[in-house]
């Protein structure tokens, strides 16, 4: 199932908020990339957030490996993604009990509801989890996680399925899946980690696709690359060559 709607054609289809200003960005940058900022201090984070921001639609961060996290960097953080017109996505995988999950969400040191624009969940704990992030849903989008890109995943067809219907549950909240490819309709949008253009995986069960083949073939709308461009030795080089593989990717699948 891959579409061939625009992403101009899916906006308006799109029930959340923060999933239709992605697309105003994503449309006005020409940019469905995502970097994945796995680094442990903010310093670095920080800069590559100013190196890779123009060519980026959204950041995708994991406060809880940042070794000196302060709600300093927050700040600076949302800063640079108003400087640089992208939003921040906390790839916590929220995955408890309702209750826990509203005080992961609001509290501890990361006041992660304050600075996030979209956070994402699994679905093993039931709707409970959703509903507590749904409260929110006024200021952050929720991804769920329908497929994983590592070695071994344990969501089967039918987990990837009951995922697509609690979305459709929580459409105001929802607004896209964490998979491979296209998995459902055009009033979802897709987002792919385990994008690289060079290697096939890592020694920890990684498995890379490249950009045209996530995009163009398996249907997905946002490629989320991390070491790809955050290892390379000019990040902004890097970046803008996966920018355009990826929008490249996309003008062919609206062409085939
Ligand atoms: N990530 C995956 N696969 C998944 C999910 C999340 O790789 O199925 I859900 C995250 C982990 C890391 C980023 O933050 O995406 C990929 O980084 P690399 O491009 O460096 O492998």
């Amino acid at each position: 199932k891959v579409h061939q709607l625009s992403f101009e054609q899916r906006l308006p289809l799109i029930r959340n908020k923060v999933g239709r200003r992605l697309l105003e960005i994503v449309l006005k940058k020409q940019s469905n990339l995502i970097v994945a900022a796995d680094v442990t201090t903010s310093q670095e984070l920080l800069s590559i957030a100013d190196e890779v921001g123009p060519q980026i639609c959204v950041l995708k961060t994991h406060a809880d490996i940042i070794q000196d996290w302060t709600d300093s960097v927050s700040e600076q953080l949302v800063h640079l993604a108003k400087l640089h017109h992208f939003l921040i996505f906390e790839d916590r995988k929220f995955a408890d009990i309702g209750n826990t999950v509203e005080l992961q969400l609001t509290g501890g040191i990361f006041h992660i509801a304050h600075w996030a624009d979209i956070v994402n969940a699994h679905i093993i704990a039931g709707p409970g989890t959703i509903e507590a992030l749904s409260r929110s849903a006024e200021h952050c989008g929720v991804l769920l996680l329908a497929q994983m890109s590592s070695k071994g995943s344990l969501t089967i067809p039918e987990y990837t399925q009951k995922a697509l219907e609690m979305a459709k549950q929580y459409e105001d909240a929802v607004f896209g899946f964490i998979s491979l490819g296209c998995i459902g309709e055009p009033n979802f949008l897709y987002f792919t980690p385990g994008v690289h253009l060079q290697e096939r995986g890592d020694s920890l069960g990684q498995q890379y696709t490249d950009p045209e083949t996530v995009i163009a073939v398996q249907g997905s709308d946002m490629a989320i690359v991390g070491r790809g461009i955050i290892q390379s030795s000019d990040r902004r080089k890097a970046a803008s060559t996966y920018r355009k593989a990826c929008w490249d990717a996309y003008l062919q699948r609206l062409g085939d």
